[in-house]
């Protein structure tokens, strides 16, 4: 948990030292880790090493809501999210509001369209798979994007 911190934090740092060095280098690397994400996670829907949860993407009395809204998994668990009603829906992470070392364990595990964005789940019954392997402890507070005006949020706990 230390150490990843550390990580992130240089890799931070890196990332900052770039921008402000060569725009055109940085632009390079983005390309570069974009290209290397879906390798990473590839299409199928990455494994986890623990329990399968399941959360619904619904429309209920004109709500947009994640059912269950809150949700308590351990570290390596899946999470499968169904798009039930009032699609399209998908999955998004607040940066500022997930543990230290917790985007990249998203990256890894989720097939993204943008950092800690899901894929959009348009077909009925279509599901997003997020894997939580290694990941740290604390509130995961996310949204759908589509729907983050109506206050279609969600939060996993990871013990
Ligand atoms: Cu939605």
């Amino acid at each position: 948990m230390r150490v990843t911190s550390m990580v992130a934090g240089l890799a931070l740092a890196l990332a900052a030292c770039a921008g402000g060095e060569k725009a055109d280098d940085q632009a390079a690397g983005d390309q570069a880790a974009g290209t290397e994400t879906p390798a990473a996670g590839t299409s199928e829907a990455p494994a986890g090493t623990g329990a399968t949860h399941d959360v619904d993407m619904t429309l209920v009395d004109g709500q947009y809501r994640f059912v269950p809204e809150q949700l308590t998994i351990k570290s390596g668990d899946v999470v499968r999210y169904h798009n039930r009603q009032g699609g399209p829906h998908n999955v998004m992470f607040f940066a500022d509001s997930i543990p230290a070392g917790a985007a990249a364990v998203i990256d890894a595990g989720m097939d993204e369209s943008a950092p800690l964005t899901s894929q959009m789940a348009v077909a009925q019954d279509e599901v997003i798979t997020i894997a939580f392997n290694g990941a740290p402890a604390g509130r995961y507070h996310y949204t759908c994007v589509p729907h983050q005006a109506m206050g279609m949020n969600g939060n996993i706990i990871v013990e």
